[in-house]
């Protein structure tokens, strides 16, 4: 494996090809640096138009993976990867002479894990970063802090960790990631072209802040012993110098840790807060992450405030509603929940109206229609394999409507919304999310992950005219062998044809 010399990044690339060559095959291919010559060379290709874009050539002069830049070359090891059959072990491999004139739909292909309600150590988050990279996806969005647990060390505030990372949470175990470890899934990333987005989620779900620091000043006003789980009932109040003084420190110290150009602040479900307040916390939090040199990402609420070009929000809400169901469940709501469900269903209401708020003040939008990348999902059809009932049955949420893993496929970013007018425009890509409120372990976040991501991928990488489901499922079938191998769990839908 032939790699430029000088070029750090493109030797980094020449030692992934041949880990994952000996990986599949048992072979120990050599890496160096020189003229290509017979064998697999990477190049940079300044004619290669698209910077993650790359051409594939196999020939009888060996293989040729070029790219204008380091990262395109990245995904054309990934689909020469994927293109080795997994079962090679000590085989001979034949690939057909070809050229693959390969780059992607979106320039951000973003992916969300949610370590607050379930915490995953550093390994686990490596292997779900290794994920990412199969899949070309470029973005990690991590949510970092929710209710159920507050996961990244702030030097000033010790006990946001120590304590807000170590509640009680349906038996499962606490934790936090420190700093150090912060910088070191910073570089594993990196190195695998995905940029980190850490997001703290405020000024609601902060249950975990309040119980690290008990004297900030709730802004939420009704009170209720009752929690919904997963459900804001805490808001750090933008009148209280305390809170944002804390929100200044925090932001800061998340902006020196992380290189990417963005800071993700929450900004959602803050239920119960008055719009002026919620208002006023998103404007000033959004100073604070500019005056630290980074721009803003909130989810789709925080186009209510006053944001403008250069913001970033996340569209989230678009539930694919198949049937009535979900409203014949309110006859037997408690009288004490009376409250915070009409809330939230004023807040429902007006939700639909943020994506296109936030375009009308000139942000960007990610889409994140929870019924096509919520992974959260229940799935709706059976497994292929009998021994996976009882996860199948156990994860995802049940607040949604199951769904196929062929109805969370079929949907075109560009048009699905007819309220995003122009999304040629204002569209920055495509992120799916992975909330953990039933995870309970790796296995668990795989079960869901895969093979959904697999999709995402595709909708965020190809043309949508070539993202057909009937050839899908035959391409998704084959990726099998490859997760197998790494010993990556996945549900075996019964609508695939698994190899
Ligand atoms: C809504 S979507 C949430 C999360 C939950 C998720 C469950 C969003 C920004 N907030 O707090 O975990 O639904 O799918």
């Amino acid at each position: 494996i032939f790699y430029p010399g000088g070029n750090d990044k493109m030797k980094k690339n020449g030692e992934f090809l041949a880990s994952y060559i000996k990986e599949i095959t048992g072979y120990e291919l050599a890496t160096a640096t020189g003229q290509p010559g017979k064998g697999i060379s990477l190049v940079i290709d300044q004619s290669i138009q698209n910077p993650e874009g790359y051409q594939l050539t196999v020939s009888d002069n060996g293989i040729r993976i070029a790219g204008s830049t380091d990262a395109g070359v990245f995904y054309g090891i990934q689909t020469l990867r994927k293109s080795i059959p997994a079962t090679a072990q000590g085989m001979n491999v034949e690939l057909p002479a070809a050229t693959i004139n390969d780059y992607p739909r979106f320039a951000y292909r973003g992916m969300m894990l949610d370590v607050s309600r379930h915490f995953f150590p550093v390994d686990s988050v490596k292997t779900y970063l290794d994920i990412l990279a199969l899949h070309n996806q470029n973005t990690f969005h991590w949510h970092l802090s929710d209710d159920q647990g507050w996961r990244i060390e702030i030097k000033k505030y010790p006990e946001l960790a120590e304590i807000g990372g170590q509640l009680p949470n349906n038996g499962r175990k606490g934790g936090y990631y420190t700093q150090e470890e912060f910088k070191d899934l910073v570089n594993y990333a990196n190195e695998r072209f995905i940029t980190i987005i850490p997001e703290v989620d405020i000024p609601g779900h902060t249950a975990a802040v309040f119980a690290a620091y008990p004297d900030f000043k709730n802004a939420v006003k009704f009170k209720t012993k009752v929690n919904i789980p997963g459900q804001a009932f805490n808001a750090l109040d933008v009148d209280d110098p305390k809170a944002m003084q804390f929100t200044e420190d925090v932001i800061a110290e998340l902006a020196a840790l992380a290189p990417g150009n963005y800071i993700h602040i929450g900004g959602d479900e803050a239920i119960g807060l008055p719009h002026d307040k919620f208002v006023r916390f998103i404007n000033k939090t959004r100073e604070i992450v500019l005056k630290n040199g980074k721009k803003m990402v909130g989810w789709q609420e925080t186009a209510r405030a006053d944001i403008s070009e250069g913001d970033v929000i996340q569209h989230w809400i678009y539930l694919k509603q198949k049937s009535e169901d979900s409203s014949k469940k309110k006859d037997n709501i408690p009288a004490e929940y009376k409250e915070i469900m009409a809330l939230f269903a004023e807040f429902m209401k007006e939700a639909p109206k943020d994506p296109g708020l936030g375009i009308s003040k000139k942000a960007k939008v990610i889409l994140s229609p929870s019924g096509y990348v919520y992974l959260d999902h229940k799935y709706l059809e059976p497994s292929a394999d009998s021994t996976q009932n009882a996860e199948q049955e156990r994860l995802g949420m049940a607040a949604y409507e199951k769904q196929t893993i062929q109805e969370m496929y079929d949907w075109d970013p560009m048009t699905f919304n007819p309220t995003v007018e122009n999304p040629q425009k204002d569209v920055a890509g495509i992120e799916a999310a992975i909330w953990c409120e039933t995870i309970t372990n790796f296995r668990d976040l795989q079960f869901l992950l895969m093979p959904r991501l697999a999709g995402v991928a595709e909708k965020g990488w190809s043309k949508v005219e070539n993202t057909h489901w009937d050839e899908y499922k035959v391409r998704l079938g084959a990726q099998a062998p490859l997760w197998e191998k790494a010993d990556w769990n996945y549900f075996k839908s019964s609508l695939v044809d698994w190899k």
